[in-house]
């Protein structure tokens, strides 16, 4: 009864209006599954490949190729595959492609059908996804602690600024509806300031504020006077969040700050982001430099690590063997994890391990082109990892996410939200 009846892949689009990979899995039993693949926009060079035509339809991006893998080699190698256990399943997806980028079936392809599959066996458990997350992996579950984006910049805001995330925690909230009301504040108040300076502009991919800034330094001067406008002192309750995405800037040794017009080696990138980090009440900083620039990261955690969580996004893509170079290496102090950066659930829960077995941070992650898919709610709180990462405070894509860490509440049931405890104690509560 736990067995693959029939899989099938259909045709969807994403909050970008581009196409994406939706895939229905039904059970011998009639209990079922949906999931639907995200996709970035800054994508790190080693992620699973996004498969898209080649053709030039729907601006290159369409995805009946990826379609076809699902429907057919998929369908058939995963058919009557007991879907309790889920590592067997992607094996058989792995199976059919070996490479770690995912080259032939496409990793749009395979992370919709591996979250289908893990849909499927929490239905057939009668259990909520997070449920069954906690219970299949022996995780204490628990309400993660989010990271929201204010102004939306790099490749999500046609590079008008140069840093992609400015995002406020709330480490100091005590319940995540906390952290909803003081978001939303934050958010409204930053929408105020820009409106009154006449330059309110929309929104960016994520739904944070489109940024009309002269300057990077502009954009975080803005962040800290939307936070006072929203009567909070900046380091206390709420803190600051960066992405820098750097490897959209460059790599080894040359990035370009455009906005400042400005070319700066590593050593000056690390320096310009420790002022940074002296001047803001910033707690965490992702992919501080560029993908391959192993020794600037090194660097930059030696010199920072203690004082703030430094995030591999591009830099990991998710994978255990790159998180283990990491933690050998010194380089980063947290991960970012997203399922479709790697493919598949399983290879994501072993980097995730692998995380935390090192003492790192995790933070579970949506992507910029995102749909009404919650499963990165689910498993952020059934993996127990603390943080979560959605993007912005508008679009519906943003909220559903948000929306669905309060109807989890309500079953986990008050005490659980991870809160402050997810970040060092040293990093925050101190006004600057
Ligand atoms: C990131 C993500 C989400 P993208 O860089 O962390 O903000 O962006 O999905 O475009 O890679
Ligand atoms: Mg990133």
């Amino acid at each position: 009864m736990t067995q693959i009846k029939s899989l099938k892949g259909r045709r969807v689009w994403d909050s970008r209006g581009n196409p994406t990979v939706e895939v229905d899995v039904v059970l011998r039993s009639g209990a079922s599954g949906r999931a639907i693949a995200p996709a970035g926009a800054s994508r790190g060079r080693r992620e699973a490949m996004d498969l898209r035509d080649t053709d030039s339809a729907l601006r290159g991006k369409n995805v009946s190729q990826a379609l076809a893998n699902i429907n057919g080699p998929i369908a058939q190698a995963l058919s009557g595959m007991d879907v309790r256990n889920q590592e067997a399943v992607d094996q058989a997806i792995l199976s059919l492609d070996p490479s770690p980028t995912k080259n032939l079936l496409g990793g749009n392809a395979t992370v919709a059908t591996s979250l289908a599959v893990l849909h499927a066996a929490a239905e057939q458990a009668g259990k909520s996804l997070w449920r069954h997350v906690a219970d299949y992996y022996k995780r204490a579950p628990s309400l993660p602690l989010p990271e929201i984006q204010i102004f939306g910049g790099g490749a999500h805001a046609g590079r008008r600024v140069d840093i992609q995330d400015f995002m406020i925690m709330v480490p100091g909230a005590t319940s995540f509806d906390e952290v909803m009301e003081v978001t939303s504040e934050v958010y409204f108040a930053a929408g105020d300031i820009m409106s009154a300076r006449g330059c309110a502009a929309g929104v960016a991919d994520e739904g944070g504020w489109w940024p009309l800034f002269d300057s990077n330094e502009q954009a975080l001067e803005t962040l800290i006077a939307a936070i006072e406008l929203a009567g909070e002192k900046p380091g206390e309750r709420v803190v600051i969040s960066l992405d820098i995405a750097a490897s959209e800037l460059g790599n080894n040794g040359k990035y370009q700050l455009a906005l400042d017009d400005r070319e700066l080696t590593s050593d000056n990138l690390i320096e310009l982001l420790g002022k940074w980090l002296n001047d803001y009440p910033i707690v965490s900083i992702e992919d501080p430099v560029g993908e391959d620039d192993a020794e600037a990261m090194i660097e930059f955690t030696r010199r920072f690590g203690d004082r703030v969580q430094i995030i591999g996004d591009d830099y990991l893509v998710t994978r255990a063997a790159l998180v283990e170079q990491a933690i050998d290496d010194g380089a980063c102090n947290a991960v970012l994890i997203k399922p479709n950066q790697v493919g598949t659930v399983s290879e994501a829960i072993e980097a995730f391990n692998k995380a935390t077995s090192g003492g790192w941070g995790t933070v579970i992650s949506a992507r910029s082109g995102e749909s009404e898919d919650v499963c990165i709610s689910h498993l952020a709180t059934g993996l127990g990892s603390k943080q979560l990462k959605v993007g912005s405070f508008q679009r519906s894509e943003r909220m559903a996410k948000w929306n669905e860490c309060l109807r989890i509440q309500d079953e986990l049931g008050a005490g659980s939200f991870a809160g402050g405890a997810s970040l060092s104690r040293t990093w925050w509560g101190k006004s600057k």
